[in-house]
């Protein structure tokens, strides 16, 4: 096959060959198979086929600088020319993950990374290291990680687990023993009628304080949450819903985690959702935009809690993979963050994009006969479809509905997301007005087509 092969011959050996995540197979190929996707440049895609797609999703939430930055391109290949790959095992190191390492230190404030490839393994790591530090604490009871449903938190054996999405549970039969989900601070799905943010926001972050009660505090060891639940459907957790949180952790004596894989890096128009809310964890997880994608990385910061713990009463920590601080995904994510300060993204997206793309979805969409909530914060929105306003019912058989929406979006070359019936959108932050008009405009058709069908407009 060679670049010259069209759409339909790589769709074809693709479906022969090719198993794809979080995909139905069969009916992958029964729909004709794949999009290919062959270039990128700034929020725009191209596919073998031709088309010319407006990419509302950053990739999977990650592209933050968009496509095609060469000085990204040429860092991977200054440092590949140099030194191509070294470990971080056995009393060595490389320049690109020490200085990546102090980098993230001084912008999260939590002093230590240990270096990973993917926010799963991140999020494993961080399991393993809990588990140790309780161990070390004396407190070997201390074990239970609490979770939120439709958290996300990566898709091996222990991410899965922290994960709350029971259908991923089902397939491999998890969660693992030591996991537990709590409800989510999802107002629009769990608030009761009458019932004030404040109320709500209370009752939600109470459901861990009664969930710790109900283990024994002795038992749980820590309380991991995405600052803004992304996969879930951009949660958007009501004011006080983290102050509480964080009164609860401090009293029973649980670690904190934030997973900042989708949140991190400017996406909420601070550099991290912590920051943004008020956040004060003992543990963060890093991901996705720590390289804009460009090369797979992924971190988790450790403060000094648990690494005064480590290092003072530790022995050797067993964990770690081959590819933990990467000299070349380290030095592209060194060049990534270089150019987001370089260039005031994250500055751009609080003070101007952002608040302009939540406004002009927010003109398209409240009075939507389909559309029950737009909500969101940076660049980050959810557009819930449901099938009555008024009393925010949603449509019978979830997922539907979003589905044949995004297929319509598909048509229109926009890549927005369903998540059940929620559509979601999180473009590169490098979006001008002009493009976020024209991806408000396509969502339009899209959604209007979906209201068509339904017989809604
Ligand atoms: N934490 C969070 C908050 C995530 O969103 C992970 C951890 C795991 O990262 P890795 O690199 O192992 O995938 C994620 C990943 C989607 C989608 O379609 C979201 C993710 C991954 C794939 C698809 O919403 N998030």
């Amino acid at each position: 096959m060679t670049t010259q092969s069209s759409g339909a011959d790589w769709r074809a050996l693709d479906s022969r060959h090719h198993l794809h995540p979080f995909t139905d197979t069969r009916a992958l190929a029964a729909e004709g198979g794949s999009r290919i996707i062959t270039r990128g440049e700034g929020v725009w895609l191209w596919d073998a086929d031709g088309n010319r797609i407006l990419d509302g999703m950053a990739g999977l939430w990650n592209v933050n600088v968009g496509y095609g930055r060469a000085e990204l391109a040429d860092a991977a290949y200054a440092q590949m020319r140099q030194l191509a790959y070294y470990n971080t095992f056995f009393k060595t190191a490389t320049p690109p993950a020490v200085e990546l390492a102090a980098k993230l230190a001084a912008m999260t404030g939590l002093k230590h990374a240990f270096f990973a490839g993917s926010g799963s393994e991140a999020n494993d790591t961080m399991v393993r290291l809990v588990r140790h530090f309780w161990n070390l604490e004396g407190a070997p009871r201390k074990k239970t990680i609490v979770s939120r449903l439709y958290g996300y938190h990566g898709s091996t054996m222990a991410a899965a687990s922290l994960s709350g999405l029971p259908a991923m549970h089902r397939q491999a039969d998890l969660p693992l023993p030591g996991f537990v989900h709590i409800m989510p601070p999802y107002a629009y799905d769990c608030a009761r009628d009458g019932e004030s943010p404040q109320v709500f926001a209370e009752r939600a972050a109470k459901a861990l304080e009664e969930r710790i009660l109900e283990l024994g505090a002795d038992t749980v060891a820590a309380f991991v949450a995405e600052p803004i639940q992304g996969s879930g459907a951009v949660i958007v957790p009501p004011d006080g819903y983290w102050d509480e949180i964080q009164r609860i952790c401090a009293r029973y004596d649980v670690l904190l985690v934030a997973d900042e894989v989708i949140c991190g890096f400017g996406r909420t128009g601070a550099w991290f959702g912590s920051d943004l809310l008020g956040i004060r964890p003992d543990l963060m997880t890093l991901g996705k935009a720590i390289t804009s994608g460009y090369q797979p990385m992924a971190a988790l910061m450790v403060g000094d809690r648990v690494t005064d713990t480590l290092v003072d009463k530790g022995e050797e920590f067993y964990h770690g993979f081959t590819y933990s601080g990467h000299p070349v995904p380290a030095a592209v994510a060194l060049a990534n963050i270089a150019l987001m300060e370089r260039e005031r993204l994250v500055e751009r997206v609080a003070q101007d994009i952002a608040p302009y793309f939540q406004e002009r979805l927010r003109e398209a969409f409240t009075d939507h006969p389909l559309v029950g909530e737009v909500r969101g914060v940076g660049l980050l929105a959810g557009m819930e479809l449901v099938e009555d306003k008024a009393t925010r019912r949603h449509f019978p058989k979830l997922g539907q509905v979003g589905s044949r929406c995004r297929d319509h979006s598909f048509r229109c070359n926009l890549v927005m997301r369903a998540v059940r019936d929620v559509m979601v959108l999180s473009p590169p932050l490098v979006i001008t007005r002009d493009e976020v008009d024209e991806l408000v405009g396509r969502a339009r058709q899209a959604i209007d087509a979906t209201a068509k069908d339904l017989g809604r407009i």
